[in-house]
């Protein structure tokens, strides 16, 4: 067999799962997003689980950096920097709206966390395609609701700039460096990481919006 029969490019996952992709990007809460209907409550519930993830996802990031190789360092650490950014920027809006950060995990959440512990122990580059399948949802999900009602519009911003999506390509890159030398058995659970990530986003949203789901 050559390598290219083992061939693994991360951007043809989004084609392969394209049904499990779908339910993670589209969903009633995003379509709100874009026409300003999402209740504030919807809202506020996903804002403080999504703070938590963030949170989450910023010690899974550095622990990825720590064994991430050369040519890959400076885009997980730049990833690194902006998450602990976008922190603050949550805890500010958080306190515009007078939101308790102090939570605990809700259940979906905490299998988002869950997933992240289990990337932590699994090859690098099956924990390199779940980070980029993590931010490749978001990216493709609030392009999905562009312009965004005016309530919403920064957070529309925020995931649907050019800079996002430069930081998207870039890990899809280094994931795709991962992968060419990773072995079946790793592209596998390379796989399997982006179809776990596709199922908990879409649980994400119905989570923020009971009642809601696709
Ligand atoms: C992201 C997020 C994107 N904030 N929340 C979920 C549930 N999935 C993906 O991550 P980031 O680091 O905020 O761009």
């Amino acid at each position: 067999m050559t390598s290219t029969t083992y061939g693994l490019v991360a951007a043809t996952l989004v084609e392969q799962f394209s049904a499990e992709w779908q339910a993670a990007t589209r969903h009633p809460f995003l379509e709100a997003i874009a026409d300003g209907s999402l209740p504030a409550e919807a809202f506020e519930a996903w804002l403080i689980q999504d703070y938590l993830f963030v949170a989450d996802l910023l010690g899974f990031q550095a622990h990825l950096l720590a064994r991430a190789p050369r040519p890959t360092q400076a885009v997980l650490a730049a990833g690194l920097v902006a998450l602990e950014a976008e922190l603050g920027w949550f805890e500010a809006h958080a306190a515009k709206r007078g939101l308790d950060l102090e939570v605990a995990h809700q259940p979906t959440t905490a299998r988002y966390r869950a997933l992240l512990e289990a990337l932590e122990a699994a090859p690098y580059a099956a924990a390199l395609t779940g980070l980029w399948a993590i931010e490749r949802a978001y990216l493709d999900a609030w392009l999905g609701t562009v312009p965004g009602d005016a309530a919403y519009r920064e957070f529309v911003e925020h995931w649907s700039s050019a800079g996002f999506g430069d930081y998207v390509v870039g890990l899809e890159r280094a994931a795709d460096l991962g992968l060419r030398t990773s072995t079946p058995d790793e592209r596998d659970q390379a796989r399997n990481a982006f179809v776990d990530v596709a199922r908990i986003e879409q649980g994400f949203w119905d989570m923020a919006w009971p009642g809601h789901s696709t």
